[in-house]
C-alpha cells in the first residue's frame, strides 16, 4: 500500500507543521538528524530490521539493522567526542562508499559537529580549497585516499585529526589516528547533542562560476522536508529496499542516501563500486530493489547497453523508479518504460534547496521530458530575467525560482553571506537555471543560467577548472566551457593559449589534462584541450566564455558588442 497521497490530495491545504508533528517534533524542541535517522526508528520497534545492506567492490557484504547502526554511530560519535573534537566542528569524510562513510556522517551529526562529505575522487588541490574555506578541523578517510590528504595537511594549520578507517596496523603520520570502528567496545551512554532546528548539519560544496566552489550549508531542520520528499516523491513504503546510487559526496546522497530513507526507517542497499550494467541489475536482482533513484547518465549508459541486458535479471521487485542531476531526456523515459516496463521520474532540486523541490509525483501523469510540477508546499515560478518577476507568457523562457520558505534551503554559503544574498531577487531565491512552464503547470527545463558545467550530473565550476590550468607551467590563459557529449549531457572543454617557448602538441595536449585530473579530479579533468592565441574578452578584460561555449554547442553566439579582441 502506497503511502503517498495523490498530488491534488497532497497540495491541499498541505502544510510544514504536518510534518513537523508527523515526526514528533515541536517548535524549539532538540532536533537531530542523526537522532532521527537511528535512535527514532528503534524506538518506534524497527531495531531489527535492516538499515543498510552494504556490498564493496570486491563483492563482500555486510548487513546492519537500525539497532546495529544507532549503537555504531555512538560509538563513533563518542569515540570522536573522546578525542577532543568538539561540536560546531567540521568534520570531513572522504571516502569510498564504505559503511564508515556512512555511519561517520551520522555520528558527525549525533555529536552536534557539521558533516562535510567529499567525493573520495577530488585530488589534492579540489580537497584543499574545501578544507580550508571550511576550517576544518577533522578529516576521516582510508589508506587508500590518505596520500591526498597528507600532500596538503602542512598547508591546513586547523586540521587537528586525520582519521584512518582502514589502518589495520600500518603505521601513519602525525595528526593520524587509527579507528577500527568495528572492534571498539559499543558505547551505550553515549548522549545525543541537543541540536536545535536551525544548528548547522551539513556543508556540501557546489561550483558556481565565479570564485571557489561555495559551502552550502544546511541545518538540521532540513530533515522536515527530506522526510517528507522521500516518503512522497520516491513513494516509500515499510518493505521496500531502496537503491540511491549517488555517492554522499553530492547532495543527493546526504539527502537522499542517508537522511530521508532513514528517517523513514526504510531499508537501503548501498554498492561500493562504479559503474557497470551487468552488476548493477545483478545488485538490484539480488537485493530484491524496489524503488531506485538514479541520474540521467547512469541511465543513458544503461541504454547503451541495451534491454536485452534487462531481460536476463529478475528486476521483478522494481516498482519506482526516479532521476535527478542533469535533464532527462524523453528518449530515456520512453526507454525505461520498455526495458523496465516502468517510466523514471524527473525530479529538480539543488545543493541549495537540500529537497527535491519540482517532482514527477507518484501517480502523476508522467510527461517525457518534464521535469514535473512543484512539490507541495514549494512555489515555484519562472521569472523574467531582468525584472525578476512571473513570465507574462506561457511557455516564455525565464529563470528557475522559488519562495524561500521551506525547510531545507542552505542557510548560507560558508564564510560567503554575500554569496548566498546575491541569490536572492526581488523575494525569490533564484536558482540560475532555465526553464518554461506548460499550460498543466509542468515545468521543462531549457539550460542553466550561467558558466557551469553539468557532466554527468556532476557541477563543475570553471573558475576552478581555470585557476587549476594556471598552475601547470606552459599555461598563460585558460577558459573551460562546457562541451556536449552524448553519455555526460557535457564535458569539460579547455581554451588554452600558452606562455612564450611552448608549442602546442599531442604530448602536452596529455600532460595538462593529467595533470587537472590529479589536482582536481576525473570529472573536472577537460576531455579535449584547444591551443588559441587569444581568447574572446570584454573590454574590462573578462574571459567571455559563453563565446566559446556558444561555438561548442553550435549556438548563435548573441551579442559580442562588448568583446575586445575578437
Ligand atoms: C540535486 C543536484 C543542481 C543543478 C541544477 C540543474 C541540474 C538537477 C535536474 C537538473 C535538469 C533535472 N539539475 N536536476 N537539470 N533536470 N531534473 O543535482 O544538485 O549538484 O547542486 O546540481 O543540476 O542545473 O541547478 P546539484
Amino acid at each position: 500500500m502506497s503511502n503517498t497521497p495523490t498530488y491534488e490530495e497532497a497540495i491541499k491545504g498541505f502544510d510544514w507543521a504536518q510534518v513537523e508533528e508527523e515526526l514528533g517534533y515541536r517548535k524549539g524542541d532538540p532536533i537531530n538528524i542523526g537522532w532521527y535517522c537511528t535512535d527514532r526508528i528503534c524506538e518506534m520497534g524497527l531495531g531489527d530490521k535492516p538499515a543498510l545492506i552494504w556490498e564493496g567492490f570486491k563483492g563482500d557484504q555486510r548487513t546492519y539493522t537500525f539497532d546495529e547502526m544507532r549503537i555504531l554511530t555512538d560509538t563513533f560519535a563518542a569515540w570522536l567526542r573522546d578525542l577532543g573534537v568538539e561540536p560546531g566542528e567540521r568534520v570531513c569524510l572522504f571516502m569510498d562508499r564504505l559503511p564508515e562513510l556512512y555511519f561517520g556522517v551520522l555520528a558527525v551529526l549525533k555529536m552536534g559537529c557539521i558533516a562535510q562529505p567529499l567525493f573520495s575522487a577530488f585530488g589534492e588541490d579540489s580537497l584543499w580549497t574545501r578544507l580550508d574555506n571550511a576550517g576544518t578541523s577533522v578529516v576521516i578517510t582510508q589508506r587508500k585516499h590518505v596520500k591526498k590528504v597528507r600532500k596538503i595537511v602542512d598547508r591546513l594549520p586547523g586540521l587537528k585529526h586525520v582519521i584512518v578507517v582502514d589502518a589495520d596496523g600500518k603505521p601513519l603520520k602525525e595528526r593520524e589516528v587509527a579507528l577500527a570502528l568495528h572492534d571498539l567496545p559499543p558505547a551505550e551512554d553515549f548522549v545525543v547533542h541537543p541540536t536545535t532546528a536551525e544548528s548547522p548539519s551539513i556543508l556540501h560544496y557546489t561550483s558556481g562560476t565565479t570564485g571557489q566552489p561555495k559551502g552550502a550549508q544546511h541545518v538540521h531542520y532540513s530533515l522536515i522536508s527530506q522526510y517528507i520528499t522521500a516518503k512522497w516523491v520516491l513513494d516509500l513504503r515499510p518493505d521496500d529496499v531502496y537503491w540511491c546510487n549517488a555517492d554522499p559526496g553530492w547532495v543527493t546522497g546526504t539527502s537522499y542516501g542517508i537522511i530521508g530513507p532513514w528517517a523513514n526507517g526504510i531499508t537501503q542497499a548501498v554498492l561500493d563500486s562504479g559503474f557497470n550494467a551487468d552488476k548493477w541489475y545483478d545488485f538490484i536482482a539480488r537485493n530484491r530493489i524496489t524503488v531506485w533513484y538514479s541520474a540521467p547518465t547512469a541511465i543513458r549508459l544503461l541504454m547503451k547497453e541495451g534491454a536485452e541486458l534487462v531481460a536476463k535479471h529478475d528486476l521483478s521487485a522494481l516498482r519506482h523508479l526516479c532521476s535527478v542531476g542533469e535533464p532527462l531526456n524523453a528518449e530515456a523515459v520512453i526507454w525505461s518504460e520498455e526495458a523496465f516496463g516502468k517510466p523514471f521520474h524527473d525530479t529538480f532540486w539543488q545543493t541549495e534547496t537540500g529537497c527535491m523541490v519540482i517532482t514527477n509525483f507518484p501517480g502523476m501523469q508522467v510527461k517525457p521530458g518534464s521535469m514535473g510540477r512543484p512539490f507541495p508546499g514549494i512555489t515555484a515560478a519562472v521569472l523574467d530575467p531582468v525584472e525578476f518577476t512571473p513570465v507574462e507568457k506561457q511557455g516564455q523562457v525565464g529563470v528557475i525560482a522559488l519562495r524561500p520558505d521551506w525547510p531545507s534551503l542552505i542557510r548560507t554559503y560558508w564564510n560567503n553571506e554575500e554569496g548566498f544574498k546575491g541569490k536572492f531577487k526581488n523575494g525569490w531565491f533564484v536558482c540560475g537555471d532555465q526553464a518554461t512552464i506548460d499550460a498543466d503547470g509542468y515545468f521543462w527545463f531549457v539550460g542553466r543560467d550561467d558558466d557551469v558545467i553539468n557532466t554527468g550530473g556532476h557541477l563543475v565550476g570553471p573558475f576552478e577548472i581555470e585557476s587549476a590550468l594556471l598552475g601547470h607551467p606552459a599555461v598563460a590563459e585558460s577558459a573551460a566551457v562546457a562541451k556536449p557529449d552524448p553519455v555526460n549531457m557535457e564535458v569539460v572543454k579547455a581554451f588554452v593559449s600558452l606562455k612564450p617557448g611552448f608549442e602546442p602538441s599531442a604530448d602536452l595536449d596529455l600532460e595538462i589534462m593529467n595533470f587537472i585530473r590529479k589536482k582536481l579530479s576525473p570529472l573536472a579533468m577537460p576531455q579535449e584541450i584547444e591551443f588559441v592565441e587569444d581568447l574572446p574578452k570584454t573590454r574590462s578584460g573578462k574571459i567571455i566564455r559563453r563565446v566559446l561555449r556558444a561555438k561548442e554547442f553550435g549556438e548563435p553566439v548573441g551579442d559580442i558588442s562588448t568583446i575586445m579582441n575578437d
